[in-house]
């Protein structure tokens, strides 16, 4: 039996964690059932980016925000980039929309129609121009193509045709500049999803080249998935770009991070780790990619922010030494043992001081509790607006 010797020495790694906002989080969504608003939903892009810089504030913890066009379409990115700048946050990842327009009713970057599948490559194509305005590195692009009834499209071409326009974008994405492939296994179309799983994005960024990568979202998944172990293979083979993260109970919920499974999101993170994707140089960007229904957008934020922080925290405590030993003697139940006790450990206390020592709140959530923004955008904010799907 190998001794477990679970240490803080790697906490520093937790210097590197850095996640990026999603701007839609910040706005009004719901299901197709209702949208409630919250009050002080911010109008425009600027007031997103000032929640999220709120967000950062308070936890040190989210640098960047991440943009959909044309939901944060503005006139000048430059500009906007530096408002960002000045609220202590930068422009990440630019998301592109092939779904909301009548044309994409039988696919966009798969359909059959010439002109449709140019229209979402010229799409796509703006999208990198405003890169290079806001100093974005990713394209993120998950598409909504895919067919509800066996025989409705054809498949083997559908893949084709997202090959050829697929090439078509990749050509134009700058050398400091990624494509990211976004896969989900159902929803809308709900017989065939022309890019449902991680192989497929696989296959299909690798045909395009180096800078060209998956990024893995955490509720695309049937459910009893093992995510942890996509991601270990993803980083194995250098093509786990980016997350998107989130949890779910049932289907594609884009709830708070952590909330349904935090064991889950321990595991994810242990293998982050093992893979080298909180390493200085890592590329692997974590995103989050959630909308808040119910409850207040700030604070879930937050609470999200700091779920990913706790469960990358109890990760690095898992003593590696001992567990490779256990692992290595055939120690079933020692090696299970080393892995439950980092994951049993309350990290809590430890990132509290952690923070205070960084002179940021202790408490992040007392501290927007307590900071009066809330009350302050909501008397100034008046019908701010809905963000994503139920748009
Ligand atoms: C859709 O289910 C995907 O998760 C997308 O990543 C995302 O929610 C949407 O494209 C907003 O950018
Ligand atoms: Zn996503
Ligand atoms: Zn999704």
């Amino acid at each position: 039996m190998t001794p477990n010797t679970m240490t803080t020495d790697n906490f520093s790694l937790l210097d590197n964690l850095a996640i990026e906002l999603p701007s839609w989080a910040f706005g009004n969504s719901g299901t197709r059932f209702k949208v409630f608003g919250t009050p002080g939903t911010p109008r425009t892009v600027e007031e997103k980016i000032a929640d999220a810089a709120t967000v950062n504030r308070l936890t040190g913890l989210a640098p960047s925000v991440a943009l959909h066009i044309p939901w944060d379409r503005v006139d000048d990115y430059a500009a906007l980039g530096r408002f960002a700048a000045d609220q202590g946050v930068a422009l990440g990842t630019i998301n592109s929309n092939t779904f909301q327009d009548d044309e994409y009713k039988f696919g966009s970057l798969t359909h059959t129609d010439k002109t449709v599948r140019q229209k979402a490559i010229d799409h796509h194509l703006e999208c990198i121009e405003i890169m290079g305005q806001t100093g974005s590195q990713d394209l993120k692009i998950w598409l909504a193509d895919g067919t509800n009834y066996p025989g409705q499209g054809d498949i083997r071409g559908r893949q084709d045709r997202l090959a050829e326009s697929l090439a078509t974008i990749y050509q134009h994405i700058g050398e400091d500049q990624r494509l990211v492939l976004e896969y989900k296994f159902f929803e809308p179309a709900m017989y065939m999803t022309d890019v449902p799983d991680w192989g497929t994005s696989y296959a299909q960024v690798t045909a395009l080249g180096e800078r060209a990568a998956v990024c893995l979202d955490t509720g695309h998944h049937a459910p009893g998935t093992n995510i942890e172990f996509i991601v270990a293979q993803l980083l194995r083979l250098g093509k786990l770009g980016s997350f998107d993260f989130n949890s779910r109970f049932y289907a594609d919920d884009d709830l708070i991070v952590g909330a349904a499974d935090p064991f889950q999101l321990f595991r994810i993170m242990f293998e982050v780790i093992r893979g080298g994707g909180l390493d200085a140089d890592s590329t692997v960007a974590l995103m989050l990619d959630q909308c808040h229904n119910v409850e207040e957008k700030i604070p879930g934020q937050i609470r999200s922010v700091l779920n990913v922080q706790e469960m990358t925290a109890r990760a690095l405590l898992v003593d590696t030494d001992a567990l490779t030993a256990a692992q290595e003697a055939g120690d079933v139940l020692g090696a299970n043992g080393i892995f439950m006790d980092a994951f049993y450990t309350d990290v809590r206390p430890m990132l509290a001081e952690r923070r205070a020592a960084k002179g940021l709140p202790a408490d992040p959530m007392r501290a927007y509790a307590e900071s009066g923004y809330a009350e302050s955008i909501a008397a100034v904010r008046v019908g701010g607006t809905q963000s994503s799907w139920g748009a």
